[in-house]
Parts: C-alpha cells; sequence; structure tokens
C-alpha cells in the first residue's frame, strides 16, 4: 500500500455546490493536490453510476486512491488522518480540546441543526424556476418526494413552497449571523478562534453564508447585510481572500473527464488496509451482518431514494465501507456512520 500522500485525489463536483466550496476550500488552505471532474448539477451522473458503480446521489464525492468517500463531514475527516499537517500540507484544525470539540459541533450544528437547509432555503424562487422544470423535479427526488403522476408543484423545490419557506430561512440565518457577530467576532478578531490564519472551525462554519453572499437576491439587505452585521461581512471576505490566495499559489486543478476520472482510480491502490466488520458493534449485532454479505447502504436525510449496493467490507464506529464497482472497475466506497445506514440486501432496505 502507497503512503497516502503519493495517491492520485479526485474530486467529483459542480461549482455551485456549497458542500463542494466547503470542501475546495479545505483541500486549497491545506494544499492537497487534486484533480476534478466536473458534474452536472441534476441527475444522471454516468461518471459514477455507470462507470463506478455509485448510486450516491450528492455532491461532492472524493476518492483518495481506490478508496471513494462519500459525505465532507467523513471526507474532512479522512484527509485530518491520511495527511497529518507537515511543511507541505499546513494543518489547520486546532490542539486545544476545547477548540477541538468547537470544530466537531460547528460541523454537526451547519449540517444536522440545518443552518444549510436554511441557506438553502434562501435561494429566491425565480432563480430556481429559471432552472428549469428538470431541476425543481430533481431536487424533489433529492427530497425523497415521489413526483410520479404529480405536477412541478408537488416538488418541495415548486415557486409556493420556496416563497412560503424564504421568511423563517431570514430569520434562522439571522440568528446564525447575529450569534457569531456578538460573540466570538465581538472583539475583532479575524478568525473565529483566535488563530493566525484560516482554521478547521472557520472552514466548518463560513461556507452556508460564503455561499448565501454570492446568490444574487439571497440575503434581503435590510434583515442581514454588512452594514447590520459588520463583523461577520468582514470575516466572510477574508476568508474568501485567503482561499483564493493560496489557490493564486498553488495554480488551477486538473480537470479530467468522467473516463479519466475512472481509471485513476481504478489503476490505484487502495489508500487504506482493509478493515473489519466489528462483530460487538450494536446493529452488527442486532442485524447479523458478516464480512461479504450483500449490503444496502444509503444516507437517511436526503437523497435515500438511490441506495448503494455492494459486499460490506467493514464497519466500525466511524465508517461502513463496500465493494462495488461499474464498467471501469471495481473501488472500496466509504459512508460515514452518522446519517447513514446499512441493511441486508433482499431485507427491508427502504425503512429508514
Ligand atoms: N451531507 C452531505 C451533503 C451533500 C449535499 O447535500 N450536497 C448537495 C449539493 S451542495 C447535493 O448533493 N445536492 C443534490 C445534487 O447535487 O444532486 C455532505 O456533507 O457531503
Amino acid at each position: 500500500m502507497a503512503g497516502a500522500t503519493d495517491l492520485p485525489i479526485v474530486l467529483y463536483h459542480y461549482v455551485h455546490s456549497p458542500y463542494a466550496q466547503r470542501m475546495v476550500a479545505y483541500l486549497t488552505l491545506r494544499k492537497i493536490p487534486y484533480t476534478q471532474c466536473f458534474q452536472p448539477n441534476v441527475l444522471p451522473r454516468p461518471d459514477l453510476k455507470e462507470k463506478l458503480g455509485i448510486a450516491y446521489r450528492r455532491i461532492p464525492v472524493l476518492s483518495i486512491g481506490r478508496d471513494v468517500y462519500v459525505d465532507t463531514r467523513l471526507i474532512i475527516t479522512k484527509l485530518e488522518q491520511l495527511y497529518p499537517a507537515s511543511a507541505a500540507h499546513p494543518g489547520i484544525s486546532s490542539s486545544t480540546p476545547e477548540h477541538r470539540l468547537t470544530e466537531a459541533l460547528l460541523s454537526r450544528v451547519v449540517t444536522d441543526g440545518g443552518i444549510f437547509m436554511r441557506a438553502a432555503a434562501l435561494l429566491p424562487a425565480e432563480l430556481i424556476a429559471a432552472r428549469g422544470a428538470q431541476f425543481v423535479r430533481d431536487r424533489a427526488d433529492l427530497a425523497g418526494v415521489d413526483m410520479r403522476g404529480k405536477g412541478d408543484e408537488a416538488s418541495p423545490f415548486s415557486t409556493d413552497s420556496l416563497n412560503a419557506r424564504r421568511p423563517e430561512a431570514v430569520a434562522e440565518i439571522r440568528d446564525v449571523v447575529e450569534l457569531l457577530e456578538t460573540t466570538v467576532l465581538s472583539d475583532g478578531r479575524d478568525w473565529l478562534l483566535g488563530t493566525a490564519g484560516p482554521a478547521l472551525a472557520d472552514v466548518e462554519m463560513v461556507w452556508p453564508l460564503r455561499w448565501t453572499y454570492r446568490i444574487p437576491g439571497g440575503l434581503p439587505a435590510d434583515v442581514i447585510s454588512k452594514k447590520l452585521f459588520p463583523k461577520v461581512f468582514s470575516w466572510v471576505e477574508r476568508f474568501e481572500r485567503a482561499v483564493e490566495e493560496t489557490r493564486a499559489q498553488l495554480g488551477e486543478p486538473k480537470t479530467v473527464k468522467g473516463d479519466e476520472a475512472a481509471s485513476i482510480i481504478v489503476g490505484a491502490p487502495y489508500a487504506e488496509a482493509e478493515g473489519a466488520v466489528v462483530a460487538t458493534d450494536p446493529v452488527v449485532a442486532a442485524e447479523g451482518l458478516k464480512k461479504g454479505n450483500d449490503v444496502k447502504l444509503w444516507p437517511t436525510d436526503w437523497g435515500f431514494l438511490h441506495k448503494d449496493s455492494g459486499k460490506l467490507v467493514s464497519m466500525d464506529k466511524t465508517e461502513f465501507v463496500i465493494e462495488t464497482g461499474g464498467t471501469a472497475g471495481s473501488i472500496r466506497l466509504h459512508a460515514p456512520r452518522h446519517g447513514f445506514k446499512v441493511s441486508k440486501a433482499g431485507g427491508d432496505a427502504a425503512r429508514l
């Protein structure tokens, strides 16, 4: 097995994805080289589904060697382990236990606590409508709404539905912005934890706000603006500049098409040794799971209509790993325990 830092990394993403922007910011600040493979912002994504057999329908997806990882929370955790701080790859995570807790809580609360969902609900309905019916229906699929036989208005991304959610979203995002303005940033510091440069806590908190700043008409200026919250807005702009400056030093990542991306992945060695299915794990014990079982794997929040199939390679307290594959060859697919489920294939795979 090669050292992880010798292995190729491929990032599948699209530029307007806020989760992908979070990943790009992390990879840039850590100076971790990667190749990118752009994906459409709606299904189908044959580069993932057909070539690699990955049914997971969300973005980003990142490979390290022949291991492929989904969900930015797992991806960042893996990169922290496989690329420890060095002169070539500056560390941005904290060393004190309090700060490590803050990073972890921010990572959880921004996704699980609904901050991202509220930020997404700030997308003006006209902007979504302008993307067309295919987008509106695709996002209904993402939310798990069966649109068969239904009109576009049944989508949670229809104009009426978006307009109805917006006022609540404005109130919630204002609340988060005010919290930052009046607590950590109130003393005039540059970065959330008082570090000399942007740190993991900044990466974990800034991305939904940074994304909404760029959406034309996203923030109502009378409620959330630079005038009302100067410290938060300056912090977001500072972060933007830090990422841009580092990217300018590094140069743009190489972009490849799906065929090349898939052959880079299946042609590489695995980044990680094969793990075990931990017999004492409560879910392993309850479901009678064993290494080599045919299983289904899916996220439980959004995108759960698309389940991955493969052989269970390992399952421990942090992740599920299955072996799957497509026309390009086989890969190991990793998903975090948190927010995902596995079930024996042929069982009641649809339950959440
Ligand atoms: N928990 C996932 C969420 C990823 C996610 O929801 N990404 C959005 C794009 S920002 C997505 O996949 N949207 C639907 C799509 O692009 O198909 C993560 O941390 O990576």
